[in-house]
């Protein structure tokens, strides 16, 4: 036929690369912001005392998420609080170790522990959320690190990397497909929920005003790369369209 378009594979490839070069160049248009929409969960993890100034394992300014995951939280139709909920005498705790200081590093079973002052203890002051912190419609509290001999930092899975908390399959059955993860410890707890949410195949975003680190010898450079090899995106909360 005298009227074909012949267009030779290379070009085609050629021309997709171009493109695809050219939209990643081109400034976040409103239409993909990343959505807030009724599969979207809010996962704000450990805003607890003994992570803000004055408690037992304060992270630096962790008292500055509050506002912003108060005003975040309007914009949600699911929310998830996880809560670091530890018996007296964790295994996590250095003073359950004679002989060692907390930030110390030791083995456990399930591999390197970094060990900690005592603290989100089972029914303490410091154990309970910041008193300002303003979630009314906030539906599930997921508590974790209740077993005497495993940590758990991670919201879906404990540190031995095998007990699963639950929260995959309440997510999954609420038909959530996206997960926006705020609190605290960036470095420790928000990193490995948000990498947990990436792999349980969930779009991630972190929001990273609303969270505060502990930065414990390159921990939260680490954390970022961790977070960024599995997909999980780093946004701010202007970034998030709805
Ligand atoms: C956390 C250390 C120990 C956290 C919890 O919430 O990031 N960090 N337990
Ligand atoms: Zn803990």
């Amino acid at each position: 036929m005298s009227n074909t378009i012949v267009v030779d594979r290379r070009s085609l490839i050629a021309g997709a690369t171009v493109l695809s070069v050219v939209a990643a160049l081109r400034p976040l248009q409103a239409q993909e912001k990343p959505m807030i929409d009724a599969r979207t969960a809010l996962i704000v993890v450990d805003v607890q005392n003994d992570f803000c100034p004055g408690g037992s394992l304060a992270v630096g300014k962790g008292d500055e998420v509050v506002a912003v995951i108060n005003a975040l939280g309007k914009r949600f139709a699911s929310i998830v609080l996880t809560q670091d909920w530890h018996p007296a005498g964790h295994s996590s705790f250095a003073s359950s170790h004679p002989g060692k200081k907390p930030f110390e590093l030791v083995q456990m079973p399930y591999g390197p522990q970094v060990l900690w002052p005592d603290h989100c203890i089972q029914g303490t002051r410091g154990a309970e959320f910041r008193a300002d912190l303003d979630l009314p419609t906030a539906q599930t509290i997921i508590r974790k690190g209740y077993r005497p001999q495993i940590d758990s930092y991670s919201g879906f899975t404990e540190a031995d990397r095998k007990t699963p908390t639950g929260l995959g399959g309440y997510l999954r059955e609420r038909g959530v497909t996206r997960a926006v993860v705020v609190g605290l410890a960036t470095d420790f707890c928000v990193s490995w929920t948000a990498q947990d949410a990436a792999k349980a195949g969930l779009e991630t975003l972190v929001v990273e005003e609303a969270c505060r680190a502990i930065d414990l010898n390159g921990s939260l450079a680490k954390a970022w790369t961790d977070m960024t090899a599995l997909g999980v995106k780093r946004v701010t909360a202007a970034e998030l369209a709805g």
